[in-house]
């Protein structure tokens, strides 16, 4: 934290960080220097930290609280089922009512064709069930040589050894030997940052002419099949140019393998769609679920399997997978009321035809601003580049200016994300358009604040 603080329970927990906690995806030298910001309670789109200080949270939690904090009936729901049955496994020709409801409910929401759930405890796990789904059914069909699977460089698909494998994030792949083998990586459709001299449409249909180069490399009896976030998420909101799926959707048509759309981040609404399948009309076969599926209150995942995959599995015996967790009763009756809330209040209807419209409006503004490159977002996900040079797209240098702007906002009242130098948003899905409004001034502020240190810096 930058300021010092004032609450002794801070001192105290932050204390309890050193001595006892290994925390995820942190720097440890620099936690033990500054301790970590302890968030205590939150409201509606606000968090609140021990310092009492109250901020718009733009990150939905991590991506994940669709429906706002606070909500009771998410309480209840899960307090009702804790004490009618709080486990049981659903292994072994076991299940209950929860995950039954839960994964009909899912299913009348998913594109045609996909109405079978295979739940798991999150969305790395649910992509470590792909990797062992589509093998083991490519040897059902009598193809156990399919095994490959493609995925993108800078891509995100969990933590795990398969889901760290599967994603394309170097910095993970040097911890741990990663990827594991049979797993292949092509460019990701990221024109802002590696387009070069292509107008975004030629960079799009580059970038997928990459998929079928990969195929053909490998061979195409070899791939099992190719998996990509809709929009990536954690790579910093890559929103793929237009030219992208059409292309990409051409050229699996033309072989023989499985196509995963890992909705973890863009399922449950966030592009205003029900998934980013409808929102690019991808017909996937399978479906990676996670964050939105609960809003984040409990820890839950899963894969949305294709009929015609459904019906490989179904002659295939035992399924040799599984956690304790999958399906877990009050994971699932935290699911079913959440897609409840989400209906009935008509929120994914909302953030497609009234608030994205607003919010992607009032960030495009930012565009003005010396500092940004571009300012790109679709439903209630957004970017903001930060450049040197906005004409020729040239980058600062291990500034760390992404940072800056992200500790700016931070003390501003604000959370957005910094991936390098790109700014990121994901707020909760119920965001408000003067709560939208709040976000977009403060990120101004922020933004100006940042030029200036820059610029104080350049002089000193
Ligand atoms: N797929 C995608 C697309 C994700 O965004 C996962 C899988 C893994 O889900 P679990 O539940 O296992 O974490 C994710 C998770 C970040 C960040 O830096 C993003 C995620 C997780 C941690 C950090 O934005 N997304």
């Amino acid at each position: 934290m930058s300021k010092p603080v004032s609450n002794p329970q801070t001192l105290h927990w932050q204390t309890l960080s050193n001595d006892h906690h290994l925390a995820p995806f942190s720097d440890y030298n620099q936690l033990k220097a500054k301790g970590p910001r302890i968030i205590t309670k939150a409201d509606g789109v606000y968090i609140w930290d021990s310092e009492g200080n109250k901020i718009l949270d733009g990150m939905a939690g991590l991506w994940c609280v669709a429906v706002g904090y606070g909500r009771d009936e998410l309480v209840q729901a899960a307090s009702r089922q804790m004490k009618e049955l709080p486990f049981y496994n659903t292994f072994f020709m076991t299940a209950h009512p929860p995950v039954l409801e839960l994964a009909k409910a899912i299913a009348e929401l998913a594109p045609a064709g996909m109405n079978h759930v295979f739940f798991t405890g999150s969305g790395s796990e649910g992509n470590d069930t792909v990797l062992r789904m589509v093998r083991h059914y490519w040897k059902l069909k009598g193809k156990p040589q399919k095994k490959v699977i493609i995925g993108r460089i800078n891509g995100y698909h969990g933590s795990t050894v398969a889901g760290a494998s599967l994603g394309g994030m170097v910095g993970m792949h040097e911890q741990g030997d990663l990827p594991i083998p049979g797993i292949v990586h092509i460019p990701q459709p990221y024109w802002f940052g590696e387009g070069g001299d292509m107008t975004p449409d030629e960079f799009g249909v580059w970038a997928a002419e990459q998929l079928e180069k990969k195929i053909l490399e490998v061979g195409e009896d070899n791939v099992a099949a190719f998996i990509a976030e809709p929009i990536q998420g954690a790579g910093g909101v890559i929103i793929p140019p237009d030219t992208y799926w059409p292309k990409v959707k051409e050229i699996l048509a033309r072989y023989d393998i499985l196509f995963v759309a890992d909705e973890v981040i863009c399922g449950f609404g966030r592009t205003g769609e029900w998934f980013g399948s409808d929102y690019y009309d991808l017909k996937p076969d399978l479906m990676t679920i996670a964050k939105g599926l609960t809003s984040g209150y409990i820890p839950m995942g899963g894969v949305i399997v294709r009929d015609t995959v459904v019906e490989v599995l179904n002659e295939g015996g035992d399924f040799n997978h599984g956690f304790t967790y999958s399906g877990h009763p009050v994971a699932a009756a935290v699911g079913l009321e959440n897609i409840r809330i989400l209906r009935e209040e008509e929120i994914v209807e909302r953030v497609r035809a009234e608030t994205a419209p607003y919010l992607q409006k009032r960030l495009r503004e930012l565009a003005d601003h010396p500092l940004v490159g571009e300012v790109r977002g679709v439903g209630m996900l957004g970017a903001i580049e930060l450049v040197k040079n906005k004409q020729t797209r040239e980058r600062f240098e291990g500034q760390g200016v992404g940072m800056i702007c992200r500790g700016h906002c931070f003390d501003n009242g604000l959370i957005m994300r910094a991936v390098g130098d790109t700014m990121i948003i994901s707020p909760p899905l119920v965001i408000s358009k003067v709560e939208i409004d709040e976000l977009v001034d403060k990120a101004r502020k922020c933004l100006d604040l940042t030029a200036d240190q820059i610029s104080d810096a350049a002089i000193n």
